[in-house]
């Protein structure tokens, strides 16, 4: 008989499942599920992790550390094996090195969500590279443009709960792809519609999730902002407001009001590309049915003035008291509740014992091409890599590239396989997966919190983040008692808090329970009495600061870019994938390989489906096979994300196009505003590809 343990899928996805694993007499893994007993998980697994056996038993896992073949050119995979030993010697000395030459700054760190466990995401390796003095990285690649537009709304990073979904009667899925994204909120939404509910999406791919909801909404890219501020007039103009929530718990309606003047249906329907008595209506049908919420995804967000359509939007459930309401409201994240110790995690203190004496300069990951080529003061001479595979992840490839090929550059990748980043490693790592190490999770779409311990071997050699830095402190001679901490030491630090939704919640409730709910009331309403986070207390609308720019990058934007690119591409999440992690399936490749044109776009050109397309603007060019389908609107083309490059027949990738542009605030990508011209590839007249 096989015995059953519990994990806590580790990816960034907001679903976080508990998950039950049966492992048999030889200690191999047999059968993964998701925890029926779980009130998020509810007995399921999306099915790319209903396989991850296949990927945690993998022959192509990492098992010992890698050394480049001396002389042999970044970008290709040639190594060859070494003991630890040697490899952690080799990293200590060089960054040793690096930082007495050019100062510790030359050092940069580059991490993002491989894993959501809070001692592997940031440990262990934050307080090494705090004590280290190294430049401090800036995780701006997912959710900081929106995380500041939804703190601007509601003051805090939280929203309604998701167990609530089901006793609402209209859910909007504004820039959300929840059977792809966050599966785990579908079986409260299916249980609302049998309830007459409706579901209603907004998004300029018409995604799995639109096509199963009763509306779809095919919105232009960057254009969310007008759609809100027309809603917003409609309900204001029409005064379908909720007036006692409006006076007891908001500030500001009056200029609002006044405000929104300027934003009749007419002139968001230009903007956004649904005609004026669609808005009208949705307007109309938001404001008048109770309760309705609004799942609002991460794809609003990924455009020039990102976090101010984030906050546009998230005004709306005060301006008709949705919040009142059990389902009613809005959910962005909910990682925000999520109140831990961080600083005793990470302990940024560390950085004045360090050789740089003071904070450390702040690199933004999402301009990692430009810090890697045209940084000074000083340049990044040692790169480490972990939890993330900038190579294929971070936009304008080709930048990105340029700086991973410098010879003058030492970098270190820590990770489960070879990959497009580790392509251009000087050392490699082998690091485990969330099955073979312990750590505490949050979420970022559910309110229960997680501790995982260790249930499967590690393979050959592999180590967990935390150990790999633990180690590495010891080879630099850090000699602080917190280096030498034990995961469940880092456990105990992280609930050392007085914050009333965590205070209270113990490392033994945690690891006797797996998961439990933060000390939030049931059911959660965070705002039905008011209650807002702002320094008010009170919904701000600060009327005078909502404006609406289009993006650079778009049909609305600068004319002579568009003159020359008239496709505007967004490359959101592929189904099968965790960004680039799973893209070694084939069936990822091939959908991440893959165009979708608008009937109209595609005859313009000549291309018929299969088609081999090349897609390209200034940055650069790639190759993909089209698809032809009105799951796009006219003038909009949709390359879901992250393929491997070193998969790619021309070797390049969706991010080749994207740019290093930055959102309104957070310093965030703007992945989704990328203007490119599509031709069938062989019909360039001169042109070489
Ligand atoms: N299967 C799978 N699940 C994932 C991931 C994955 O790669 N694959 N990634 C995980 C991660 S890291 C994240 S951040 C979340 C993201 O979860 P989501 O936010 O749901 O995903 P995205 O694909 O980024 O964006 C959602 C939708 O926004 C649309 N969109 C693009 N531009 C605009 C716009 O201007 N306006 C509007 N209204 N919509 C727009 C896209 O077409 C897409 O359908 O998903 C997580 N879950
Ligand atoms: N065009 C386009 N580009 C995008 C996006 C998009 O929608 N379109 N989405 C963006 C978004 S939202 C995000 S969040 C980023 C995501 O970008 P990344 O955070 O880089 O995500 P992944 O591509 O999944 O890479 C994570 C890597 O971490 C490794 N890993 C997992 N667990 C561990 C561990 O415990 N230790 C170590 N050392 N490694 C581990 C995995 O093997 C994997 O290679 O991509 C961004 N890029
Ligand atoms: S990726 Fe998301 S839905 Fe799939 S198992 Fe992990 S947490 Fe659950
Ligand atoms: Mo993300």
């Amino acid at each position: 008989m096989p015995r059953t343990r519990h994990s806590v899928c580790s990816l960034d996805c907001p679903d976080a499942c508990s998950l039950l694993i049966d492992i048999d007499q030889a200690g191999q893994g047999s059968r993964l599920r998701g925890n029926p007993d779980h009130p998020i998980t509810r007995g399921f697994l999306c099915g790319k992790v209903a396989r991850y056996l296949e990927r945690e038993y993998s022959p192509d896992r990492l098992t010992t550390p890698l050394r480049r073949i001396p002389g042999s050119a970044k970008g290709v995979s040639t190594f060859e094996p070494v003991s630890w030993d040697a490899a952690l010697d080799e990293i200590a000395a060089k960054l040793g090195k690096t930082s007495a030459i050019h100062g510790s700054e030359s050092i940069l760190p580059y991490s993002y969500a491989g894993t959501m466990g809070y001692l592997n995401f940031s440990g262990m390796a934050h307080r090494f590279f705090h004590r280290l003095g190294a430049s401090r990285l800036d995780r701006t690649i997912c959710s900081s443009a929106g995380g500041i537009g939804l703190v601007e709304a509601l003051g805090v990073r939280y929203g309604t709960e998701p167990e609530q979904f089901r006793h609402s009667k209209l859910i909007i899925a504004w820039g959300a792809n929840i059977m792809t994204t966050n599966v785990h909120l579908w079986p409260f939404i299916v249980e609302a519609r049998r309830n007459g509910a409706k579901l209603y999406t907004i998004d300029p791919h018409r995604n799995r999730t639109g096509k199963l909801s009763d509306r779809h909404y095919a919105i232009h890219p960057g254009s969310d902002a007008a759609l809100a501020f027309a809603m917003m007039h409609v309900i204001a103009s029409e005064g379908l407001e909720d007036a006692s929530y409006v006076a007891e718990h908001t500030l500001g309606f009056a200029e609002l009001k006044d405000r929104m003047r300027e934003w009749p249906p007419e002139r968001a329907a230009a903007v956004t590309g649904i005609p004026a008595e669609d808005i009208a209506a949705l307007a109309r049908e938001y404001a008048t049915t109770r309760p309705a919420v609004i799942r609002l995804g991460y794809g609003v967000q990924r455009s020039d003035r990102g976090a101010m359509a984030t906050r546009a939007i998230t005004l709306l459930p005060a301006l008709t008291g949705a919040w009142r309401d059990l389902g009613g409201g809005i959910q962005l994240s909910t990682s925000g509740a999520f109140q831990i110790n961080r600083n005793a995690l990470e302990m940024p203190e560390l950085q004045y014992t360090s050789a740089l004496g003071r904070e450390a300069r702040v690199v933004n990951m999402s301009t990692l091409g430009h810090a890697l080529t045209d940084l000074d003061n000083p340049p990044v001479h040692a790169l480490v890599v972990y939890n993330s595979n900038p190579a294929a992840i971070a936009p304008d490839q080709n930048s990105v590239r340029k700086g991973l090929r410098r010879h003058d550059l030492f970098t270190v990748v820590i990770e489960q396989f070879e990959n497009d980043t580790t392509d251009f490693a000087d050392i490699v790592l082998p690091a485990t997966t969330f099955l073979e190490h312990t750590d505490l999770y949050y979420a970022y779409g559910h309110y229960h919190m997680q501790l995982a311990r260790p249930v499967l071997a590690a393979p050959g050699t592999a180590r967990p983040n935390v150990e790999i830095f633990r180690r590495l402190a010891a080879r630099m001679g850090f000699d602080e008692p917190c280096f030498r901490d034990s995961e469940d030491d880092m456990i105990r630090q992280l609930l050392d808090t007085q914050h009333p939704f965590v205070a209270g919640i113990t490392f033994e409730e945690l690891d006797r329970e797996h998961s439990v709910r933060l000390r939030i009331p049931e059911p959660f309403q965070p705002f039905a009495n008011g209650g807002f986070g702002t320094a008010s207390g009170k919904c701000e609308f600060r009327a005078e600061t909502l404006v609406f720019e289009p993006p650079v990058e778009s049909r609305s934007g600068e004319a002579s870019l568009y003159a020359r690119y008239p496709l505007e591409l967004v490359s959101p999440k592929n189904h099968g994938n965790m960004n680039s992690t799973f893209g070694n399936r084939p069936e990822n490749d091939h959908a991440t390989g893959t165009l979708t044109l608008h009937p109209e776009d595609a005859a313009e050109r000549s291309i018929a489906p299969g088609d081999s397309v090349v897609v390209r603007n200034d940055r650069g060019r790639i190759q993909l096979r089209a698809s032809v389908a009105d799951d796009v609107a006219r003038g909009v083309v949709c390359c879901p994300a992250v393929r491997w490059a070193r998969l790619a027949d021309d070797g390049n990738t969706v991010n080749m196009l994207t740019s290093q542009r930055l959102t309104d605030q957070g310093g965030g990508p703007t992945f989704y505003s990328c203007l490119v011209q599509v031709e069938k590839l062989g019909s360039q007249i001169g042109t070489k590809i």
